[in-house]
């Protein structure tokens, strides 16, 4: 199991092969650790991982700052998609042409588990959403309808100055801290909208209830940063790091499965498959320095790319102008170039793979070594 954004000791990362034995049925094996940052995270098998995520094995973690304002309300929200077909039964969970392009939609779009579910919140209150986006395969761009609001962190780590919700990509595996002031009057909703694509749709709405509390979105306070170096860009080693399509090698058979295609690979070289015996890692680094990762998307799909153990600050980007905070993962868009900042302070062989599971399970997945 892999606790998602927690910078954790590599022991207790979840990977198999790399970081631990797999965990056969019936056999047990103890996750102990000490989250060093608050905020909002997840967690999911990494084993047989389109299979068991798809099946419903995703989960949140809430990570209680205790300095945190206190809100009204907290809601959290774990989206994600099914695959079913006729009388609810599961369906193939990928096809290969789409995990070669964007990856597999889900036929059934649900937040928590429920097709557009409904939650009361105070009316004139303010409450704390904490969105995830779990799925194996969908980029969600959220909107809110219906009250102002403010997003406060982004990835778990809270942003500088809290800024009006507009419109906001959200990838697998990233999440979401917002604030939603909501309406005075009691039974008026607001809407969470999915706007991506060309028929929006709804994820969830909120309803207010009782007299109005009557709050101020602008007395939201920004939220207290993590302990997250930043790097030093003086002394940082560059690494380039290039995302691509490739048809050069064939999976390895694994205990955590295989989906029998080779799609993709990090700087030419496509991940074998979780082995005993795993590729040389894309870098070797030493513990305690900086290094900027040069990462360039040299295919026309967005690839949100998650790196275990270890936060990074974005840079800077030929594809954007608003630099989030530091994160776990960043969608990385078609043709985009970026420069990621990063002290390499955890020891371990740390994973970096896109999180559409189909493209990481065919080939787009690596390692760091950090001694
Ligand atoms: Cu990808």
């Amino acid at each position: 199991m892999h606790w998602h954004g927690l910078r954790i000791p590599n022991a207790m990362d979840g990977v198999p092969e790399l970081t631990q034995p797999y965990v056969y049925p019936g056999d047990g094996f103890d996750y102990a650790f000490t989250p060093p940052d608050a905020g909002t995270f997840w967690y999911h098998p990494h084993c047989n991982t389109l299979t068991q995520m798809g099946h419903g094995l995703t989960g949140m973690i809430v990570v209680e700052n205790p300095d945190d304002p206190v809100f009204d309300a907290e809601i959290v929200l774990n989206l994600r998609d099914w695959r079913l077909g006729a009388g609810g039964a599961f369906i193939a969970p990928f096809k290969p042409r789409d995990a070669a392009r964007g990856g597999t939609y889900g036929t059934v779009r649900t937040a928590n588990w429920q097709q557009e579910p409904e939650y009361d919140a105070p009316a004139g209150g303010l409450v704390r959403l904490r969105i995830a986006a779990t799925d194996v395969t969908r980029i969600y761009s959220i909107a809110l309808e219906g009250a102002p609001t403010s997003v406060v962190a982004l990835d778990a780590n809270p942003v500088e100055t809290p800024f009006p919700l507009d419109l906001l990509d959200l990838a697998p595996g990233q999440r979401a801290d917002l604030v939603v002031r909501m309406p005075d009057g009691e039974g008026e909703t607001v809407t969470l909208r999915n706007v991506r694509g060309n028929k929006p749709w709804t994820i969830a709405t909120f309803r207010s209830t009782g007299a109005s509390l009557k709050r101020d979105l602008r007395d939201v306070v920004p939220l207290t940063a993590n302990p997250i170096a930043e790097a030093d860009l003086s002394m940082a080693t560059r690494i380039p790091l290039d995302f691509t399509a490739t048809a050069e090698h064939a999976p390895s058979p694994s205990l955590c499965g295989t989906l029998g295609y080779t799609f993709w690979a990090i700087n030419k070289v496509a991940w074998p498959g979780d082995t005993p015996d795993p590729v040389s890692p894309l870098a070797e680094l030493k513990l305690g320095k900086s290094y900027v990762l040069q990462v360039a998307n040299r295919t026309p799909h967005a690839h949100p790319i998650h790196l275990h153990g270890m936060s990074f600050r974005i840079l800077s980007s030929n594809k954007r102008t608003f630099l989030p905070p530091p994160t776990d993962t960043i969608l990385l868009l078609p043709d985009e170039r970026a420069e990621l900042g990063l002290v390499a302070d955890n020891i371990g062989d740390w994973i970096l793979h896109c999180h559409i599971i189909e493209h990481q399970k065919t080939g787009m997945t690596g390692y760091f070594h950090v001694a």
